[in-house]
């Protein structure tokens, strides 16, 4: 008996074309820069965000270290607007107008300790007396029982976030 030989009938594969291959490359190239974009845009917008969250943490610290405070200093009174000359550190700060023109970086906590895992943010503190009418009105240095401390929180020489808030003198 002899064998036939069976001839294959699935035609020989074409190959792609060159123009086929290139319209792929440009397809995929395309393709994985809009993923590429739209992954730089994400982190982009995620670092913001982290950064203004931080500001507001940090923002509440100084805002948490001051809320004790009286006022005016308990010792010295109104003698001295800013930190009394025995008063070298954050930690020793024992009234508001010691904060007036602080710069803190790194921040510093609720505890007066500096946070240096954040050390590229700082905390810009302004105490002033304001008018008692108008609370937006900066007045003379303990003219008024009215004082608002502002905090700036910058980042890389940038101002991300601030805050005001009024106290007084009771
Ligand atoms: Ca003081
Ligand atoms: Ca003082």
């Amino acid at each position: 008996m002899k064998k036939h030989l069976i001839r294959s009938r699935v035609p020989a594969a074409k190959g792609f074309t060159l123009v086929e291959i290139l319209m792929a490359v440009v397809i995929i190239g395309i393709a994985i820069a809009a993923l590429v974009g739209a992954n730089g845009a994400f982190t982009q917008v995620n670092g913001a965000a982290v950064s203004l969250s931080t500001a507001e943490f940090l923002i509440e610290e100084i805002r948490e270290l001051t809320t004790m405070l009286p006022v005016v200093d308990p010792e010295s009174g109104i003698d001295t607007f800013g930190p009394e000359s025995d008063e070298t550190t954050v930690a020793a700060y024992d009234d508001l107008d010691d904060f007036d023109n602080a710069s803190f970086c790194p921040p510093v906590d609720v505890s007066a300790t500096a946070l240096t895992g954040f050390g590229s943010f700082t905390q810009q503190v302004t105490v002033e007396n304001v008018d008692p009418s108008s609370l937006e009105t900066p007045v003379a240095d303990h003219t008024s029982d009215f004082v608002r401390i502002t905090v700036v929180i910058v980042q890389n020489n940038r101002p991300i976030s601030s805050a005001s808030w009024i106290r007084t003198r009771y």
